[in-house]
């Protein structure tokens, strides 16, 4: 049997010479384990006379405490080298600035749409907002959209399985809400998506977006009308060769109704329709024809996004192909 201070100063020495951690618990359980050399020397305890035995067991739980406090600091000694080692070899600056994300930016279309707000609110309109999925009473009825009309076909528009809702086709149901809700002078133009079921091609979209635009108060008069669009065509495409021309046309909400055309140079495009509200949809908002009129008039911003732009296909638009959505940013 081994004298216990003989084991403790091999042992502190061995431990003192150890820098890997998982070697320093191996040599601990060579002293200390089950079968180790103190622990041996315990298993003997029994063989001693009865008067030697506590000073004994003292000593070596002394012995024992003695190596376990060596233990704790060699595992801190070997702990702390490792840090220094992985500081020395990994060349960190904290100091320099940052990777940061990838600035994002507005779609085409979303930054057409807030040109158009502004200058259409340089001209006093207010913007009004309302439900993509609508009822038919908004989107056909109090628009003065006969039972019948092909409009309100499952060929045209979008219905709910619901049998009650539909997407709404154009965002004239927000003037109607509008004009529930307030009464003349009323200027508002009233921008969003709206939904007809439509082949995809170069310049259509079942998903595409309108902003329709409303005045009503006494002496509004389609000159009035003109004036507007012609104003506000001019600002957006900053051209003083810019021609605007109004066709006949037909809407149920509207009387009399146009086309409304654009020219600089060859040819004409058409941008939108417009018109003098039907007296019947000032009648199912409770505005008294005699006394107000209104004028009316829708413009697609996908289009007007498309020659600002210089885009020949509209399918680009709602394709989120990050290779042409960045080329506006
Ligand atoms: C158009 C063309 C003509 C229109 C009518 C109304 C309302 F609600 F006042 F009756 N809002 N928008 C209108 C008129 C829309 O889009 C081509």
């Amino acid at each position: 049997m081994r004298e216990v201070d003989a084991i403790v100063a091999e042992a502190l020495a061995v431990f003192a010479g150890i820098d890997d951690a998982d070697r320093l618990e191996q040599a601990k359980a060579r002293y200390l384990g089950k079968s180790g050399a103190l622990t041996g020397l315990l298993k003997g305890l029994g063989k001693l006379p009865a008067v030697e035995r506590p000073a004994f067991g003292s000593r070596i739980n002394a012995a024992k405490e003695q190596l376990e406090t060596a233990l704790r600091e060699q595992r801190s000694r070997i702990q702390e080298r490792k840090l220094e080692a992985s500081l020395k070899e990994e060349t960190l600056d904290v100091t320099l600035p940052g990777r940061g994300l990838g600035g994002g930016g507005l779609h085409p279309v979303t930054r057409t749409m807030d040109r158009i707000e502004a200058l259409f609110r340089s001209m006093g309109f207010e913007v009004a907002d309302g439900p993509e999925i609508e009822t038919d009473y908004y989107n056909f009825t109090a628009l003065n959209s006969p039972e019948n009309h092909p409009a309100r076909s499952m060929q045209d528009t979008f219905y709910l399985a619901d049998g009650k809702h539909l997407l709404r086709t154009h965002t004239s149901p927000i003037q109607i809400r509008y004009l529930e809700s307030h009464r003349p002078p009323v200027r508002i133009i009233a921008p969003g998506r709206v939904f007809r079921v439509d082949a995809v091609d170069a310049t259509h979209s079942p998903m595409f977006h309108q902003i329709e635009g409303l005045w009503v108060d006494e002496h509004v008069t389609f000159a009035g009308l003109k004036g507007v669009l012609i104003e506000f065509l001019g600002k957006f495409f900053e051209r003083d060769d810019l021609r605007v021309r109004f066709r006949p046309s037909f809407f149920p909400f509207t009387e009399p109704s146009a086309e409304i055309d654009m020219s600089f140079g060859e040819g004409w495009l058409e941008m939108g329709g417009a018109g003098m509200v039907h007296p019947n949809v000032l009648a199912n908002v409770n505005i008294n024809s005699e006394k107000y009129q209104g004028f009316a008039f829708g413009l697609g911003p996908d289009r007007l996004a498309m020659l600002r732009y210089g885009v020949n296909d509209l399918r680009l638009f709602f394709e989120n192909d990050l290779r042409f959505l960045k080329q506006f940013n």
